[in-house]
């Protein structure tokens, strides 16, 4: 799959030269290097360790890990990571609003979030030693007035008309409707930009209606959205195929450990990483979404990029909390995941 099938030059409309990643000469068209991110509800994560958790009872904490977070937040970090260029948006407020800036503008990452008046959520993440899934404790976030969102919207488009993707991901915070994602995509993809879109429950269905480039569901979540299992690859291929009609270009399901299944245009890809040693998985599957829309943005193909995608997801998960995989971390993985065309 090409990440262009029209041909025709476009008319290319005049845009800063450090969007530019690439003209193909014979189609005449450009490339735009920037891939924005859009998080409404970034987090504080803080990650708790302990041997076992025991409820309803007292639990010494071994360890805590804080980190900046948020769907789009941890894929802005993963994207700059691999070498993309990135930019991250979405609503940020108080002292946690501006510890998360601060991470980011630490890692070169720039940022054009709206400011809020309340202060930005924290997530809890309790991790037992054993390895097994984490509690997730997230807050509901700091409600969003009308005008904030009007602001985002006029930002989204801006930086729409120089990337060539925007990734939207994660939940809601109060005060916005539920559709939000159905507006943002449409604003993005009127500026010529490719949505993808990593949320879950009404918030993704109704996103969908806007027909994004590409969703990136778990397994959980997509099993929510065709309301049928989805427990191994066959499965998943099956709601891939499902979700794909309903006019998203590519469906990829990421299945942890097992890695992924992508479904675009008729072709259906398993990537399988390596197996490693998870320490925490939180941002595997924002990892894997920036390991794609960075290859893809390059015009690389859709086997290419969901090896690259699972290949940082897998990485992600051998780092603590919400530390994001190493770009070393990456290329080492890389080399070892498995990659099959299923149809
Ligand atoms: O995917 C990891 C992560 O973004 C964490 O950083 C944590 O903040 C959580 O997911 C937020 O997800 P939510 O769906 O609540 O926006």
């Amino acid at each position: 799959m090409t990440l262009h099938t029209e041909c025709q030059p476009k008319l290319v409309k005049p845009i800063e030269l450090r969007c530019i990643a690439s003209l193909i000469p014979h189609c005449g068209i450009l490339i735009y290097a920037m891939i924005a991110t859009v998080t409404l509800n970034p987090a504080l994560d803080k990650s708790i360790y302990v041997d076992r958790l025991h409820p309803n009872d007292t639990n010494r904490i071994l360890r805590v890990e804080v980190d900046a977070g948020g769907k789009g937040i941890n894929a802005s970090r993963v994207l700059k990571e691999l070498g993309s260029e990135t930019i991250a948006l979405g609503f940020v407020g108080g002292k946690i609003g501006s510890f998360i800036e601060h991470v980011l503008e630490n890692e070169g990452i720039p940022t054009d979030f709206v400011h809020v008046k309340a202060d930005t959520r924290t997530n809890v993440c309790i991790q037992e030693l054993t390895g097994s899934p984490p509690t997730m404790l997230n807050e509901p976030g700091p409600n969003i007035a009308e005008d904030d969102f009007d602001k985002l919207f006029d930002k989204v488009r801006k930086v729409a008309r120089e990337s060539s993707f925007v990734i939207f991901g994660g939940s809601l915070p109060p005060g916005v409707p539920k559709d939000i994602y159905k507006l943002l995509v449409n604003a993005a993809q009127e500026s010529d930009s490719k949505a993808i879109l990593d949320s879950d429950g009404e918030p993704m269905r109704l996103g969908m209606k806007s027909m994004p480039y590409m969703i990136k569901p778990n397994r959980e979540e997509a099993e929510r959205l065709v309301s049928l299992r989805v427990k191994n690859v066959g499965e998943a291929v099956r709601a891939a195929n499902i979700l794909a009609r309903n006019g998203v270009k590519l469906v990829v399901i990421s299945m942890g450990a097992d890695g992924a299944v992508a479904c675009s245009a008729g072709e259906v890809w398993q990537a399988v990483p390596p197996k490693v040693t998870p320490v925490s998985t939180i941002g595997s599957g924002d990892s894997m979404v920036a390991g794609i829309a960075h290859i893809l943005s390059k015009g690389g193909s859709l086997g290419e990029a969901l090896k690259l995608g699972a290949a940082a997801g897998a990485a992600t998960a051998m780092t603590d909390g919400t530390e994001i995989c190493s770009h070393h971390q990456v290329q080492d993985l890389l080399k070892k995941v498995r990659l099959e065309r299923l149809s």
